[in-house]
């Protein structure tokens, strides 16, 4: 059967899939856009203008939650769901409050900072693109800043305020949740950890290849992470990735 992902390389979302896709072991192919040049493509492909979709052998889904629920059904071994209805419950809950609120805000802390600089976002968001396609990619973005700033209300800076203080919140959870077990829900990996360490991973940038962010980084990038990446929480996510990513 045919498998493809069609992605953002670098997106918190997106790696939600490639996670359970690789936890699972399941041989796919990745198809990745450009932000802001995807939007054809995935409406042509799914009906909705977001990545991530992923097509199952012309079976066609958009969004990680969505996605995650689908492998788990088709592809039960290793299992992301705990088998006890409680936790269950318990780490869908946790994967929807992550998905709905904390991966939202990561992003729109980010973007308040990264957009001014050019030249970095296409390095971050170009990774797998030939050079030429880049370099147009780059040329395009000081146009697109504006789309940003008011898509992702980064010029808002109460709302940018309430963002840094909803990271700051979630990974006081993590290590809140994780202090007895080291998992979120239960005593063993699930989506509600999966879903918790790679909506995380753009504020403290672990150090796994779909997820790190180019070197050098931005000051000011350095600057909106520090407290994060310091944060007893980071250690969980860094955790999370080597050990089971
Ligand atoms: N709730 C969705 C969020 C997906 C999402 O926010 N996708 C972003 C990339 S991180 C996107 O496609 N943004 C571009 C757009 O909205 O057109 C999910 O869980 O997959």
């Amino acid at each position: 059967m045919s498998i493809v992902l069609h992605q953002f390389p670098s997106s918190h979302y997106n790696d939600k899939a490639r996670w359970g896709l690789a936890w699972k072991g399941i041989a796919h192919q990745k198809k990745s856009y450009l932000p802001g040049l995807h939007v054809k493509s995935m409406q042509r492909l799914s009906g909705q203008t977001q990545t991530l979709v992923l097509d199952l052998g012309g079976e066609v889904v958009a969004g990680s939650g969505a996605i995650l629920a689908l492998l788990e059904e088709r592809f039960p071994e290793k299992p992301l769901l705990p088998a006890d209805t409680a936790l269950r419950s318990e780490a869908l809950a946790v994967q929807k409050r992550f998905d709905d609120e904390v991966g939202p805000a990561v992003r729109a802390a980010a973007f308040s900072v990264l957009f001014d600089y050019p030249a970095y976002v296409a390095q971050v968001f170009g990774r797998p693109q030939p050079a030429l396609k880049r370099f147009v990619y780059r040329m395009m973005l000081p146009k697109a800043k504006g789309r940003v700033q008011k898509a992702y209300r980064t010029l808002d800076k109460e709302y940018i305020q309430r963002c840094i203080d909803t990271v700051n919140a979630a990974l006081d959870e993590v290590v809140e949740r994780t202090a007895e077990t080291g998992h979120m829900v239960g005593g063993t990996f699930t989506i509600a950890d999966l879903t918790a360490a790679a909506l995380l991973a753009p504020a403290v940038n672990p150090d796994h290849p779909d997820m790190k962010r180019p070197e050098p980084q931005p000051e000011a990038a350095l600057e909106l992470t520090r407290g994060w990446r310091e944060h007893q929480g980071a250690q969980w996510v860094y955790r999370m990735y080597s050990h089971f990513r």
